[in-house]
């Protein structure tokens, strides 16, 4: 909701369990925050506390019996290929490493005996700060908590209105897990712990909490530190495990005793500053109701829910999207795992890690249209290092050069099959889709250096792919084996699997990855002869197909399928995020593509947070604003939780993500050369403005509509080019853009 303070979350209450608690982050480090007034807690989380080292998984036995597995395959006798796949092609063992909590900081408050009063709780988005506020008797409490990205620490701020009303007891808590952790006093009022993460190879951690307490006195007594008869108290803490540093628990302490000395203005200031330069560049507004401004975030969901339209809400649901990207993936971070940085379990659902068949790819799909692109490096980061591992899964398994993954990766950049799910597992494309952000990262900023550095990681992933497809029978070049991720085919015969030859998914990615290749080389003028065998290999990859019912063939043949409402909609790559499937230019896959969805949604679809987020996307890109609506609706009203995180079925951040690259796609789509404005506008947002969106071809767009037309525009252009521009009530614009400069129209122009 916007008011006086700007658009934030609030709550009458404190959050009774996690998923009503309040994140922060800086990339690296995060927090849950509660709100509890007698006995607060903290769950913390530092991105590199995972269980166990790096290993190599790769099956030896794959190689000899690929030929095997493909026949298999080819002769239709599914069963036998899955039962001969999972023993040959699993990783060894089976799964990778999962990702851990740092621990709990627990708060116990002295004096909180009498009932609590006009109590708050806020997220505010505009600051990146959680507050608390609270009233016992005469004395108002507040705390202030932010994640602060210069500094690498996280603040507490904590006072009361009464001097020397605030005593508390803080301590570290990492629950039944205690014994892999010790804690000891640190100066005259910290506490140092510090522990293993466990399993063969495992890092070790620490985190370190100091306090600067204004009157009042500090001691520490055992694993506790206890403030008595404070006025306010500014709570210090760092962490790191010795994936980044050989000594995490003095890097720290120094941390600590540098930001010990700078006051706790000086630390807000620097953190807002650093947080505004992110989030404050993009601002959307929808036809918003101020009768609802005086209901907290929770009841207007519920609301939202039982069917009230809230534009507000979905502003806030937008800019939360924006904030949980800052907040789980700096420069320097790994990159959003499939719960950002926020994980309380120490046994998290699908290990709270990286799949890449989907999820972590959602994840990045608004960096760059929604002016975040600076947060998209972890993941560049993290495909670099996918490099090494993933040449020895080529070459061990498949005998290909250049570098593979499969639908999962970990801390260790592990490229080796996950589970022996054969659905899932054994999926050679992940790889190859991750460094698709490479070049949308490029077709956004336009920046020839950064392209010209990842070239050839770009070309390292198509390398594989060429020596990986297989020919069939008429002469087509196709994945074997692989699957479509997730679902199930019925052979005429009666035989149903999920091993196959040729993936629809599979063509589309690798078209979309060979014409980024060759696009890349023309640009920088290098690699002419690999080119032509790109060129080559791409006229023969199959073409998007139309089966039986009018839909995209989801396989290379139009096999029905086991479950037509299947959450993954992988066939549509190519609609979005790929672009070949085109609501203009390719009306009738685009129509073939309306069939996919609507028997999607008629068998059930949509019914994960992320499915039906992508279907957001799918729809928005269709040009159809009221289906786009509806699902977005459908997202908030059956996939969220009430602190607004994305509920997968659990907590899964992927539909944050893929939500708020929905709302965006529906304002604004772009290709190289052309902009359209408001492609998928519903009729419920009849008017409302944007600021800060951008487009590829290097533009930064503000728009405002009246009456479902635009009345201005303002294209901002970090490079040159001759771009075209189209929206509702716009006549068509054509302008030859020059970097640095601004350009306006309007209805007038
Ligand atoms: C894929 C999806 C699941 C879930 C998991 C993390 O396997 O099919 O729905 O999102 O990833």
């Amino acid at each position: 909701m916007t008011n006086a303070a700007g658009r934030r979350l609030w709550y009458a209450q404190p959050a009774q369990e996690w998923n009503e608690a309040l994140p922060i982050g800086c990339g690296r480090l995060g927090a849950m925050i509660f709100g509890r007034p007698a006995e607060e807690r903290l769950q913390l989380n530092e991105d590199s506390v995972w269980y166990g080292g790096p290993r190599d998984r790769n099956n030896p036995d794959a190689l000899a019996y690929l030929p095997a597995v493909r026949q298999l395959i080819g002769e239709g006798r599914l069963r036998e290929a899955e039962e001969l796949a999972s023993m040959s092609m699993a990783g060894m063992p089976e799964a990778q490493r999962h990702y851990l909590p740092l621990g709990d900081l627990r708060l116990s408050f002295g004096g909180h005996d009498e009932p609590v009063e006009a109590y708050l709780r806020e997220l505010d988005l505009e600051n990146g700060v959680c507050r608390v506020r609270y009233r016992i008797g005469e004395v108002e409490y507040t705390r202030e908590h932010f994640a602060s990205y210069p500094g690498q620490a996280i603040v507490i701020r904590l006072s009361a209105s009464r001097r020397g009303a605030l005593s508390f007891k803080a301590r570290f808590d990492r629950g039944s897990w205690r014994a892999m952790e010790r804690t000891d006093p640190w100066r005259s009022c910290g506490l140092a712990m510090r522990g293993h993460c466990g399993g063969e190879g495992g890092r070790s951690f620490a985190a370190v909490l100091r306090a600067n307490v204004e009157d009042g006195e500090c001691r520490t007594i055992g694993e506790h530190m206890v403030v008595e008869g404070a006025s306010s108290v500014t709570l210090l803490l760092a962490a790191g495990t010795t994936f980044r540093h050989l000594d995490p628990e003095q890097e720290a302490k120094d941390r600590l005793d540098e930001l010990w000395q700078i006051p706790y203005a000086r630390l807000l200031a620097r953190h807002t500053a650093d947080y505004r330069s992110l989030y404050a560049r993009t601002e959307l507004r929808l036809p918003e109701d101020s009768s609802w401004d005086h209901l907290p975030t929770d009841e207007r969901l519920k609301r939202f829910g039982a069917g009230q339209d809230d534009h507000g809400l979905l502003a806030d649901y937008f800019q939360y999207g924006r904030y949980l990207l800052i907040a789980s993936s700096r420069p320097g971070s790994l990159p959003a795992n499939l719960q950002g940085i926020w994980n309380d379990s120490f046994s998290p659902a699908w290990d709270s890690k990286f799949t890449i068949n989907i999820n972590t790819q959602m994840n990045y799909w608004h960096a760059e249209t929604c002016n975040l692109a600076e947060c998209h490096e972890p993941l560049f980061d993290l495909i670099e290092r996918m490099r090494e591992p993933g040449r020895v899964t080529a070459q061990s398994m498949y005998g290909c050069r250049g570098f593979t993954a499969h639908h999962n990766t970990d801390i260790w950049a592990d490229t080796a099959p996950q589970d022996t799910y054969v659905p899932a597992s054994f999926w050679p494309l992940g790889a190859a889709w991750l460094c698709l952000h490479l070049w949308e990262h490029y077709r956004f900023g336009q920046d020839a250096h950064f392209l010209a550095e990842r070239y050839e990681t770009l070309k390292e992933a198509a390398v594989f792919l060429l020596d990986y497809l297989t020919e069939d029978e008429s002469g087509r070049l196709v994945t074997c084996p692989s699957v479509s991720p997730e679902n199930t085919y019925l052979l005429p015969g009666g035989e149903s699997g999920v091993l196959c030859t040729g993936a629809s998914m599979d063509s589309q990615i690798i078209g979309s990855l060979f014409e980024a290749c060759l696009a890349a080389g023309e640009t920088l003028e290098i690699d002419a002869s690999f080119r032509a065998e790109l060129s080559a290999a791409l006229a023969r990859l199959p073409k998007p197909q139309i089966g039986r019912y009018g839909q995209i063939q989801e396989w290379l043949e139009d096999y029905e399928e086991a479950e037509p409402g299947h959450r993954h909609i992988s066939h549509l790559f190519a609609l979005y995020p790929g672009d070949a499937i085109d609501a203009q230019r390719t009306p009738e896959l685009a129509a073939a593509a309306r069939t996919t969805l609507e028997r999607r949604l008629a068998g059930g679809g949509g019914h994960t947070g992320w499915s039906r987020a992508w279907i957001v996307n799918f729809w928005a890109r269709l040009r159809d604003g009221e289906q786009a609506y509806a699902n977005v609706r459908a997202l908030l009203a059956k996939s969220t939780l009430p602190n607004l995180f994305d509920n997968h079925p659990p907590f899964q951040i992927d539909g944050n993500f893929g939500g708020a690259t929905g709302i965006a796609e529906m304002l604004l789509q772009s290709r190289i050369g052309e902009i359209a404005l408001l492609p998928a506008l519903p009729s419920a947002w009849h008017e409302g403005s944007v600021r800060g969106l951008r487009a590829r071809g290097g533009y930064t767009l503000d728009f405002v509509w009246a009456a479902r037309q635009i009345t201005t525009v303002t294209v901002t252009c970090s490079s040159g080019g001759f771009c075209r521009l189209e929206g509702p009530g716009l006549a068509a614009v054509t302008f030859e853009g020059e970097a640095g400069r601004t350009y306006r129209f309007g209805r007038e122009s």
